[in-house]
């Protein structure tokens, strides 16, 4: 670091990176400025001046990727603990920079690379070194297919962790899920009375429980109605419902479960779990209160218990689907092993698994994909 006098009258800091230092791996020099809107303006204009321009978002961590810092998966997770907004977020996402999934893919692909060789050198040269070993490659794809099965498997455990969860509060008018929404948030959001019928419009909040990003929806109470807005209310709850990861329906303790309840809870697809309300009325076991607090703990932790707490390599949405598909040229060389099938047919699912597990590390990404990708970061990163 050295302490400079910019051409604009400040002064500041300039750290130098050599080569293959920086994090693009590209020799570079940063500037450390303060921060006054007035300062940085000037400077950046006389860095634009003197031939500077602005970075595209994600153009640092393509150049780090171009530059074999970091592999696309890496880059991803940059982005991932950019905008982690949870502690468990921010520690899978820590664990995919430091390279978990970029490991764990090396070591398959190296596994199928020498799997491939196998089988193309007995292709090319049959009459020298006779037939693959079809047998031995097939017993030691096993643990590798089970290897991507844990990956898959773990992206999907991840997935309320990485991308958050949807509960929607549903149930009968007056039953209290304003009042709850109102509760866990600890502002009057949503407006309560003791009319039946009060919530029309849904009212959706982002809050954080047990360590998993929540978006609250608070829902129109469902019953028979002639009142057209309400009846548009009701159809929304329900989509809502069918749309939420988590369906919570709240029943008043002091009336109990009704036919209409369990009809209107046959419909639902959305997991759902039943929960008596005003249980200072009644004092109901496994019940809640707005009112008291009461059962509001017990709640949430069963939150954190139906959501797996997972660590290590937790793939994202678009590794998922590559490993997927990994997952079904594997399957698809183990029919052709069982079945005699020609080694030639054998070698282009091999290429095509590898070619899958190529678009998560980035080698095999198309200019495309590679934009696609980029393009969501932050300007700067
Ligand atoms: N004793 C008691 N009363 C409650 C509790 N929660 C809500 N209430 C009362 O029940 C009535 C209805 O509460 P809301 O929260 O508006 O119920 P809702 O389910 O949102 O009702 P709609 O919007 O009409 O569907 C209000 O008078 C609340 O004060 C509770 O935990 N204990
Ligand atoms: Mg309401």
């Amino acid at each position: 670091m050295y302490r400079v006098v910019f051409s604009n009258g400040d002064d500041g800091l300039a750290g130098t990176f050599a080569l293959g230092k920086s994090y693009t791996g590209e020799e570079a020099i940063e500037l450390h400025v303060h921060g006054s809107p007035r300062s940085v303006s000037s400077l950046v204009d006389l860095c634009i001046e003197a031939g500077a321009r602005f970075a595209r978002p994600g153009e640092f961590s393509e150049r780090a990727f171009l530059n074999g810092k970091l592999d696309l998966s890496q880059a991803e997770y940059v982005n991932d603990t950019v905008r982690a907004t949870t502690e468990r977020q921010l520690s899978l996402a820590n664990e995919g920079r430091n390279g978990a999934l970029h490991q764990a893919i090396k070591r398959i692909e190296s596994i199928l690379e020498r799997h491939l060789a196998t089988i193309e050198a007995s292709v090319d040269f049959s009459e020298e070194i006779g037939e693959a070993d079809t047998e031995q490659l097939s017993h030691d794809l096993v643990p590798i297919q089970a290897e991507i099965d844990d990956l898959i498997r773990n992206a999907e455990r991840g997935r309320f962790i990485r991308e958050g969860m949807r509960i929607a509060i549903v149930g009968k008018p007056n039953a209290g899920k304003s009042s709850l929404l109102n509760r866990i948030l600890g502002v009057q959001r949503a407006i309560v009375t003791e009319i039946a019928g009060t919530t029309r419009d849904y009212v959706e909040e982002s809050c954080e429980l047990a360590g998993i990003p929540c978006v609250l929806i608070d829902t129109a109470g469902i019953r028979e109605s002639e009142d057209l807005v309400e009846c548009i209310g009701i159809q929304n709850a329900r989509i809502q419902a069918a749309r939420a990861d988590l369906v919570w329906y709240l029943f008043d303790s002091t009336i109990g479960i009704t036919i209409e309840d369990q009809n209107e809870m046959k419909s639902f697809t959305t997991p759902l779990w039943m929960i008596p309300t005003k249980s200072d009325v009644t004092g109901v076991e496994d019940g809640i209160s707005s009112y008291t607090g009461e059962g509001l703990d017990r709640l949430i932790s069963r939150i954190s218990e139906w959501v797996p707490d997972i660590s290590g390599v937790v793939p994202n949405r678009r590794h998922r689907i590559c490993l997927l598909s990994t997952a079904a040229s594997l399957n698809a060389i183990q029919e052709g092993i069982a079945n005699n099938h020609p080694d030639d047919l054998l070698v282009t699912h091999y290429r095509s698994a590898l070619h899958e597990l190529g678009l998560i590390t980035g080698s095999s990404a198309s200019d495309d994909l590679l934009d696609r990708i980029f393009r969501d970061f932050c300007i700067g990163k």
